[in-house]
């Protein structure tokens, strides 16, 4: 993306824009063909967190690396995932950055140092913990960022990481998307704590929580914590609270009845990340035909993805047992 300086350029600000709308349009689409019963499996929506993924995103570096969730698109096109090979990934296509075979939930691109979204809640904890220890052994100055939410945060696999990465002062940043649910249970009914962050002083590292739906604030934290990695202090933890707009997973009917009112998610609406950030845009100076600009290329590059997955064949069966495994 080209930023990680200390002040964001208004070239910086309209990239992470774009970033942040790649995000949201690309799910958007992912809500209606969902529907129509065109992806197999589950699909997790991201729309309401894009300035989590980016703003961290943003402060890392090509070579760096990340491990996702089971909520990871946003993730994974913030790393500088191509909008088409995701989606076909989600059609379960051959042309998918799995060959079809990892879907929504796992897609992974090593290329593009992203090692994997992943279905085990907590999965990712460990594996960005072991990214980071082995970037420290080979010397090779890649720093790790490392998603998951707040429900994650009560996992085994979340304090033993932690414990080790603050003991080894490894080149990690864990990144808590705190969206106030788990599922259906809010955070409330599953800890006794208000900001995740506090759990960073028990394992003898720095705590920050954030306002995750400010980009800038998100890029800012990210920063420091992924120049502190980089430097041999070791890992932070980043908090930054959010909220996810969809249910659990598309056809969760919950949509503000069972556990969060209609209000709660609509006052969460009036604070979209993407609205704050063209808001700020506006008021620097850019004009509105400037984003507006963006904004068309940016659904064109999602209905075009959607063309190359339809267009795409599924992976053969004579291929079911490759790529499942490391070779
Ligand atoms: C080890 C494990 N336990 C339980 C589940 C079932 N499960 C799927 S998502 C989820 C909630 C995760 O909440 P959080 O970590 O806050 O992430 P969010 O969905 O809010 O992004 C649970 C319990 C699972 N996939 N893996």
């Amino acid at each position: 993306m080209g930023a990680r300086a200390t002040e964001l350029s208004q070239e910086d600000l309209l990239c992470m824009y774009r970033k942040m709308l790649e995000a949201r349009y690309f799910e958007e689409k992912v809500v209606e063909i969902y529907a129509q019963g065109l992806m197999p499996g589950l699909a997790h929506l991201y729309i309401g967190q894009e300035a989590v993924a980016v703003g961290v995103c943003a402060a890392l570096k090509p070579e760096d690396l990340i491990t996702s969730t089971h909520r990871g698109h946003g993730h994974c096109i913030a790393k500088g995932g191509d909008l088409k090979p995701m989606m076909a990934e989600l059609f379960g296509k051959a042309t998918g950055y799995c060959r079809g075979k990892g879907g929504s939930m796992h897609i992974s691109a090593f290329e593009l140092g992203i090692l994997g979204a992943n279905g085990v809640v907590g999965g990712g904890i460990p594996i960005a913990t072991g990214a980071a220890l082995s970037a420290k052994m080979r010397g090779s100055g890649q720093v790790v960022a490392c998603f998951f939410g707040d429900g994650a945060s009560n996992q085994g696999s979340f304090h033993e990481s932690l414990n080790i990465a603050a003991l080894w002062k490894l080149p990690v940043v864990y990144v808590c998307e705190n969206n106030r649910y788990g599922i259906s249970v809010s955070q409330a009914r599953h800890q006794a704590i208000e900001n995740i962050s506090v759990r960073a002083q028990a394992y003898g590292m720095p705590g920050v929580t954030v306002d995750g739906n400010d980009v800038e604030a998100v890029y800012r934290a990210a920063r420091e914590a992924v120049e502190r990695a980089r430097q041999g202090s070791g890992p932070t933890l980043v908090e930054c609270k959010t909220y996810r707009w969809r249910g659990h997973h598309e056809g969760d009917p919950n949509q503000g009845q069972r556990y969060r009112s209609r209000e709660e998610i609509q006052e969460w609406k009036e604070k979209c990340p993407i609205k704050r950030l063209r808001t700020k845009l506006l008021a620097k100076g850019v004009s509105p035909s400037k984003l507006e600009e963006i904004e068309a290329t940016v659904r064109e590059a999602v209905e075009q993805a959607v063309e190359y997955a339809n267009n795409s064949p599924f992976p053969s069966i004579k291929e079911a047992f490759s790529d499942v495994y490391a070779e």
